[in-house]
Formats: C-alpha cells, sequence, structure tokens
C-alpha cells in the first residue's frame, strides 16, 4: 500500500501545548521504517503550516472558540491533503496535532467518497458545539461540526454543509461525555459505544455488528479517527485530557486489528499524544507500536 504521512503539529484545538510536538516525535521514533515494515511504500509528506498567532487573539471569532480561523485555515488545507491522497490512491495517514484536525480529515474524505463512515475511538465524544461546550476547546467538537452541526466556518470547512451523517458515526470506548454531547446522542440515536458496553458484547462481535451495519449500508470506506486518551489512562500519561475506566492495550488491539481486517478503513488519523505530558516516552512508544499493529494488518 502507498501510504502518505502527514503531520499537523497544531495545539489550538486542546488549548494546551504539547500535542504539536508529536510529529517531529513519531518520526525521531521512526514511524517511516516501522510502517514499511510491513511492505508499504511510505511517503513522509512533512507537517502542514500552522500559523502562528498570539494568545490574545484566541477569542477573535466567537466567545465559545478558541482559535477558529487557525484551525479553519488548517483543517482547509488537510482536507484537500486528504482528498488528493485518496483521488491518487495513497493512504492519508494524519499525525496529529490535537483532534481539531478530525475535521479536516473527514473533510477530504467526504469530497472522494459518498458513502462512508467514520469509527472515531475515543474516550470523548467530540460532538460538542459552541454552545455546550465547557471549555471552549475545538478538539471536544471536531465530530458534532463534520455532522453539520455548530458554528458556520467549521460546519463549512472545505466545503459547504454536513461531511458524513450521523448513522455512519461509530464512536467507540467514550466514558467522559458532556451534558450537550449526552442530549446529542439521544436526539441523533448515535452509535456510542463506551468500554463497559463493549466489554459486554465482547469486542469481536462488536466490530462485527458494526461491520454488518456498514456492509448493508454499502459503505466504500471507513476513516478511523484515533485519539490516544481512547485507553486507559494508566498506559497514556502522554494525552492531555486521559480518562480512567478505558481498554487496556490488548484489547485496544483486538478492537484495532478487526475493525482493519475488513479492508474497509481508508485514511487514518492518530491524535492527542502531548509529548509535554508524556513519562519516559512511554505513550510515543506506545503510539509506534499501535501503529505498528494497524498497519501490519493492513493490506
Ligand atoms: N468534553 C470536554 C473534554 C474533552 C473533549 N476532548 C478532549 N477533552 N480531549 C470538552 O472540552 O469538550
Ligand atoms: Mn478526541
Ligand atoms: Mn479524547
Amino acid at each position: 500500500m502507498d501510504i502518505n504521512l502527514i503531520g499537523v503539529p497544531i495545539f489550538y484545538g486542546a488549548d494546551k501545548r504539547g500535542p504539536e510536538y508529536a510529529p517531529a516525535k513519531l518520526r525521531d521514533k521512526q514511524v517511516v521504517s516501522v510502517l514499511s515494515k510491513h511492505n508499504h511504500k511510505i511517503y513522509d509528506l512533512g507537517n502542514l503550516n500552522v500559523p502562528e498567532t498570539k494568545e490574545y487573539n484566541k477569542f477573535y471569532a466567537h466567545h465559545n472558540l478558541k482559535y477558529v480561523q487557525q484551525i479553519v485555515e488548517v483543517n482547509t488545507n488537510l482536507a484537500h491533503m486528504v482528498y488528493t491522497s485518496l483521488k491518487a490512491e495513497s493512504f492519508p495517514l494524519i499525525i496529529g496535532g490535537d483532534h481539531s484536525v478530525g475535521l479536516g480529515s473527514i473533510s477530504g474524505v467526504s469530497k472522494a467518497y459518498k458513502n462512508f463512515a467514520v469509527i472515531w475511538m475515543d474516550a470523548h465524544a467530540d460532538i460538542n458545539t459552541q454552545d455546550t461546550s465547557g471549555s471552549g476547546n475545538i478538539h471536544g467538537m471536531p465530530l458534532a461540526e463534520a455532522m453539520g452541526l455548530g458554528y458556520h466556518d467549521l460546519v463549512n470547512v472545505y466545503f459547504e454543509g454536513q461531511k458524513v451523517s450521523p448513522e455512519n458515526v461509530f464512536i467507540l470506548g467514550a466514558r467522559d461525555l458532556d451534558d450537550g454531547e449526552k442530549a446529542l446522542i439521544k436526539e441523533k440515536n448515535l452509535n456510542v459505544y463506551s468500554p463497559e458496553k463493549i466489554r459486554e458484547k465482547g469486542l469481536e462481535n462488536l466490530v462485527n455488528e458494526i461491520v454488518q451495519e456498514i456492509k448493508d449500508r454499502n459503505i466504500e470506506a471507513v476513516h478511523l479517527s484515533f485519539d490516544m486518551d481512547f485507553i486507559d489512562s494508566k498506559y497514556v500519561p502522554g494525552t492531555g485530557t486521559p480518562v480512567s475506566e478505558g481498554m487496556n492495550i490488548e484489547e485496544t488491539k483486538v478492537l484495532i486489528k478487526s475493525i482493519v481486517e475488513t479492508k474497509l478503513v481508508k485514511s487514518m488519523d492518530l491524535v492527542e499524544l502531548n509529548t509535554l505530558l508524556d513519562k519516559d516516552d512511554v505513550t510515543a512508544d506506545l503510539a509506534i507500536d499501535l501503529l505498528d499493529w494497524t498497519f501490519k494488518h493492513m493490506r
């Protein structure tokens, strides 16, 4: 497989320094040669430009949205990178940065495929809007914006309107939800599976169930968006908002393997590795291990 590696060194969505160093850290850790082992050709396209801005410009566009313009600019360019990669039959592998990049990735996929699904592995659902967010951090909102909900400039990134329909979104691992997010899950009847629910169903059963739904709907592609905080906080010190009661590393690998083996995954994000919070590089090493595992099973 041809893989386009795209780094997005952004922390504006998290409003906390650290995730912007993840692309460089993973390159230091030889991400390119690790992925190459599995018979893939890796094209390291470098990092997207993240414009500088001053802290006092944070709320320039909206009082409960931080760094909107910068996030829109980066995601527009990212969307086009993802779209052109897919058109050239290259697999876009997006290395964040914080999870605000999920919006750009999904927007790019949305221009390339009419009928696709998103599997969002995360302790959070990232479906806040400017009206429900307590933090104003845009990394807690990308999935809402991609579904067409939220601030206009974010909803209309790359092209106008909704990028993915809610019934094609599957959120795995969510265990830290805001009230507004819970209400939206009810209202839209979103597919959200907590770690507890995943274990109750059985990991492979759950993936089979999702795959069945996906196949019934003639979905052509899956975008896998992996937030490091999906994994239980005791294994991931190097992420901005760790949450306990998550899945362990083995369980995570079982899920990823069965998702990837469907052959439907055509693009992926790996986000929210915070190198400044990491301890002895354990989270960076874990990110490398997970990418190694993912692309070993990707054919
Ligand atoms: N739901 C909270 C917390 C959060 C979301 N995503 C992360 N943290 N990483 C919020 O700020 O929207
Ligand atoms: Mn997230
Ligand atoms: Mn998260």
